[in-house]
């Protein structure tokens, strides 16, 4: 099975090189998988693209917006299984042999990480817990989805899925939308995972994509409701 690993990454030179020591690429190999790590590049200014590259992953860059770039990142993998997480050190990425090995053994098609298990009392300030809180709500209340965390950045899942997911997101709230469309129409799980303090300057703008990701629940939401995907 093909394993891409696939990492959005906006300024994050200090953050990407532990999120590369911790891949489990040996392991995976180990498991009989072949394994690629694609970094997006967000139009970074600093030395991500080549911190990226001096490890070895292949490094691509589209137009602006963090879930128009997913997309365009995701429409580059052939075949097999994705693996996405933040290129800040935030989430377990040692774990990534155990959740591939969990989709296949239990035939799921698509994983999310929650990350409220096991947090760190630095991983998240507390008016992010309380707009998470407010978004993960929104989103099981409209759409009925068994999803603690709607904002989670770590998925697993397989690509023979992706034509059928409708995804339009271009910025943030391309996160609960992957989420929408899988745990809709296919097989989905969420799993406990962990969170830790990112490395790194927050990219993130708090109360703007807070916002623009709970006015997208509705408008997901009113799309479905007039018979559009
Ligand atoms: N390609 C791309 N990546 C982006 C963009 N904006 C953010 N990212 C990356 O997407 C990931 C998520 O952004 P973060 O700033 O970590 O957001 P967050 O995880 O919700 O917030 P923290 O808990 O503070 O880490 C990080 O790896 C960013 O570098 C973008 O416009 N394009
Ligand atoms: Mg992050």
């Amino acid at each position: 099975m093909l394993v891409t690993i696939v990492i959005p990454a906006l300024d994050e030179e200090e953050g990407l090189p532990r999120v590369f020591e911790a891949l489990p690429l040996r392991d995976l190999r180990e498991q009989g998988h072949q394994v690629q790590v694609i970094v997006v590049d967000g139009g970074s200014t600093d030395g991500t693209r080549d911190v990226a590259a001096a490890h070895g992953a292949r490094v691509l860059r589209f137009r602006r917006g963090y879930g128009r770039q997913y997309r365009a990142a995701l429409a580059e993998v052939p075949h097999g299984v994705i693996v996405t997480l933040d290129a800040d050190g935030s989430y377990p990425a040692g774990r990534i042999a155990e959740f591939v090995e969990l989709l296949l053994a239990r035939e799921l098609d698509f994983l999310s990480v929650s990350r409220m298990e096991e947090m760190t009392p630095e991983a998240m300030s507390r008016m992010h817990r309380f707009g998470n809180a407010v978004l993960s709500l929104t989103m099981r209340w409209l759409f009925r989805v068994e999803v603690k965390d709607s904002q989670s950045g770590m998925w697993i899942f397989r690509q023979e899925i992706l034509p059928f997911l409708n995804l339009h997101a271009e910025g943030m709230a391309f996160s609960e939308e992957i989420k929408i469309e899988a745990f809709t129409r296919f097989r989905a799980l969420e799993v406990p995972g962990a969170y830790t303090a990112r490395i790194g300057r927050a990219k993130i703008r708090s109360f703007r994509d807070g916002l623009g990701n709970l006015f997208y629940l509705f408008f997901k939401k009113a799309r479905r409701l007039v018979g559009r995907p």
